[in-house]
C-alpha cells in the first residue's frame, strides 16, 4: 500500500535540492488561536522559516490526503474551517482511511515530519500532564511520541495549564532528552522562565544538532525538545498568569470539559480572560521557535553534508 503523502510544491523542491525544511503543526491554527489571527500567524510562521533559510512544511490530513507543506489557498480553507478533527497518534490513520480532514497534533505532525525525512519541527507549547492528572488520567500522547519518534521539537516549554514539573517527570522516565536554549530554567510559556530546572541546556543550535543525529547513530529511537523559552519583552510574568490559569481552570471543571476538548478550553478561556494579550505573547514565542528551528534543521543539514 503507498501512503496518500502529498507534498506542497515548494517542499517538493525543497526536497529535491536539499534546503533545509521544518514542520509545523495544524491543530495550533484550527484549535490553538481565533480567526483571522490563526492564518495572519500560520502565514508569519512560514515566513519566519523561509527568512531563515529553511523551507515551511504546515502538516495537516486534507480530505484523506496526508499534506506535508500545505498550498497558499489549502492554508487558508484549514484555517477558516469549522468542526475540524483535531488527531493525535491514535486518529491519524482512521481520518485517512475515512477521506477525512483533521489538524495535526504535536504527536501526529512528529510521525508525518519522520515520514517524510523532516528532523525538525517548530510549535507553541507540547501537550503533557494536566493538573489533577492523578485523578483524570490526563497525559497528552505528545510526550510518548517524543520518546518514540525522532523528530527534534522546538518548544517555549509546555503551557503553565499543565503540571509542568509532572510533565517533566514523565519526560524523564520516557527517556526524551528536554534542554533549555539560554537559561537554565524550564521555560513556561506565556513566561520566560519557571521555577524549573530544565535537564539540559544548550546554547548553540550546531550543538542541537549534533546531539539529534547522535541519538540516531546511537541506535536511540525518540526526538528531542528544545525549550525556548519566549523573548522576555513579549512575556507575561508568571505572577501574572497563574490566577488566570486557575480561573480557566475552574471554568473547564465547571463545564465539565474533558479529553480533547481541554487544551482548546482553556486556551480559549485564558484568551478572553487576557483580553487577547496570551494570543500576543503566544505568536511571539511560536515565531521565536521557527526561527530556531530553521537554525537547527540547517545545522543537521549542513553536519550531514
Ligand atoms: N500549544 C499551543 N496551542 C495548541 C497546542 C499546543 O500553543 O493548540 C495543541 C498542540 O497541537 C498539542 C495539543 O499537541 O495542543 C495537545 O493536546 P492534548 O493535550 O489533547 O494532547
Ligand atoms: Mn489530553
Amino acid at each position: 500500500m503507498t501512503l496518500p503523502l502529498t507534498f506542497s510544491a515548494e517542499v517538493a523542491q525543497a526536497r529535491a535540492a536539499g534546503t533545509p525544511i521544518v514542520a509545523l503543526e495544524s491543530t495550533i491554527i484550527t484549535h490553538g488561536m481565533p480567526h483571522p489571527q490563526n492564518i495572519e500567524v500560520a502565514r508569519a510562521v512560514e515566513a519566519d522559516i523561509r527568512t531563515a533559510g529553511a523551507v515551511p512544511a504546515t502538516i495537516a490530513v486534507l480530505d484523506g490526503q496526508l499534506h506535508i507543506g500545505l498550498e497558499t489557498t489549502e492554508l487558508d480553507a484549514l484555517a477558516q474551517a469549522r468542526n475540524v478533527a483535531k488527531l493525535s497518534r491514535a486518529d491519524l490513520a482512521a481520518c485517512i482511511a475515512r477521506g477525512g480532514t483533521g489538524a495535526t497534533t504535536v504527536a501526529a505532525t512528529m510521525i508525518a515530519a519522520r515520514l517524510a525525512g523532516i528532523a525538525v519541527f517548530a510549535t507553541g507549547g507540547i501537550g503533557g500532564v494536566h493538573k489533577g492528572a492523578e485523578d483524570s488520567f490526563d497525559i497528552s500522547a505528545d510526550l510518548m511520541e517524543l520518546a518514540q519518534t525522532p523528530v527534534t521539537v522546538v518548544a517555549a516549554g509546555a503551557k503553565a495549564i499543565l503540571d509542568v514539573a509532572k510533565t517533566l517527570e514523565v519526560l524523564e522516565t520516557q527517556g526524551v532528552p528536554v534542554i533549555a536554549v539560554g537559561q537554565d530554567s524550564f521555560p513556561a510559556f506565556w513566561s520566560a522562565s519557571s521555577p524549573l530546572k530544565a535537564p539540559l541546556r544548550m546554547d548553540d543550535p550546531a550543538q542541537i544538532a549534533k546531539a539529534h543525529t547522535l541519538r540516531a547513530a546511537l541506535g536511540l529511537p525518540g526526538g528531542q525538545l528544545v525549550a525556548n523559552p519566549i523573548p522576555a519583552e513579549d512575556e507575561i510574568p508568571a505572577a501574572e498568569m497563574a490566577p488566570v490559569i486557575a480561573q480557566a481552570q475552574a471554568d473547564a471543571k465547571a463545564h465539565g470539559i474533558s479529553g480533547k476538548a481541554v487544551t482548546p478550553y482553556l486556551l480559549q478561556r485564558i484568551f478572553e480572560l487576557t483580553d487577547g494579550r496570551s494570543l500576543t505573547a503566544n505568536i511571539a514565542l511560536v515565531r521565536n521557535n521557527a526561527r530556531l528551528a530553521a537554525g537547527i534543521a540547517a545545522e543537521i543539514a549542513r553536519q550531514a553534508a
